[in-house]
């Protein structure tokens, strides 16, 4: 049993398709906190967070859009799941991607507290590993990873507070790779499980193998979960579509792997867009898979009514 802290984060600020601040709504309309009870956890939902003060950041690269405003949402984030922590698993209901600049933040200051390395799983068509340097889209839910990573390049953030180092960090579903990102990639000790190793391999023995280090070390495991992880076909709720993603099937092993090892300490769900959704049919994948990560086995589950 588990204790399970959704925490909202109502942010837009990161892309520029509207819409992904719906995205809390829609994962309670989606019965995201009746799914974990059904399961025998308990929940308790601490409301949307709210930005910090917005300051008056600048920066040299003139494509960067909404940086105060991000810079804003990733102290209150980082606040708000370092404070869960101590008390349950926080699941973070997005809001875009930019919203992992301040909850990975949050845990890796708070395994940094309890002396315990913090290992990632990024699951993500993107490698999300951008800085407010490198960006030429300006979209800056295109750089958590490299802020966690502690990579140069965000000088207006507050530092990082506990870098995660590359050996801890884990992409699967990579398909969508900038060159700025895969020149900054190579420098590192990333496991990159894009969909050419996932062809050949399977989901199974590369996670496997990433969970037996994460085991090894006693770490504390964050997933961060981006709706574009998962095929078009069925996750049109999405600003940026990549085809080629994760099946229904394969996205529901990577949970059911994900819940028998033990070993995820706290959850991002980013990306989904309520307003592109079709009768709301990814915010009820989602929400099914959270089920899944959450110990749910069989697919025999009651059919719900949603509206
Ligand atoms: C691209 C950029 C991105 C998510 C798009 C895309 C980034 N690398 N991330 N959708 N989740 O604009 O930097
Ligand atoms: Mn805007
Ligand atoms: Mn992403
Ligand atoms: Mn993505």
């Amino acid at each position: 049993m588990t204790h399970c802290i959704l925490i909202g984060a109502p942010v837009d600020e990161g892309q520029r398709r509207p819409g992904c601040l719906m995205g809390p709504s829609a994962y309670r309309t989606a019965g995201l906190a009746a799914t974990l009870e059904d399961l025998g956890h308990t929940s308790e939902d601490r409301g949307d967070v709210s930005p910090a003060p917005l300051g008056a950041e600048t920066c040299r690269n003139g494509a960067v859009h909404h940086l105060p405003e991000t810079i804003a949402w990733t102290r209150a984030l980082r606040s708000a799941t370092e404070a869960a922590m101590p008390d349950g698993m926080p699941i973070i209901m997005g809001g875009d991607h930019s919203l992992a600049l301040g909850s990975v933040a949050g845990i890796a200051a708070h395994a940094a507290r309890v002396g315990r390395p913090q290992f990632v799983i990024w699951l993500d068509a993107h490698s999300d590993f951008h800085t407010v340097e490198s960006t030429t889209s300006g979209n800056l839910h295109g750089t958590p990873m490299a802020y966690a990573h502690g990579n140069a390049g965000f000088d207006p953030f507050p530092p990082f507070p506990a870098p995660i180092p590359g050996e801890n960090i884990c992409m699967f579903g990579i398909r969508s790779v900038d060159p700025a990102e895969h020149a900054a990639m190579q420098l590192t000790d990333i496991t990159v499980n894009d969909m050419r190793i996932l062809d050949e391999h399977g989901i199974v023995a590369p996670l496997r193998g990433f969970l037996d280090r994460v085991r090894a070390a006693n770490g504390l495991l964050h997933v961060s979960l981006d709706v574009d992880f998962l095929d078009p076909s069925i996750a049109p709720a999405v600003g940026t579509t990549v085809p080629g993603g994760a099946t229904f099937r394969e996205a529901h092993l990577v949970m059911e792997l994900l819940h028998e090892s033990g070993l995820v300490t706290s959850l991002d769900l980013v990306e989904l867009n309520p307003f592109l959704d079709e009768r709301g049919r990814t915010a009820k994948l989602m929400v099914d898979l959270v089920g899944s990560l959450m110990g749910r086995k069989v697919f025999d589950r009651p059919t719900r009514s949603y509206g």
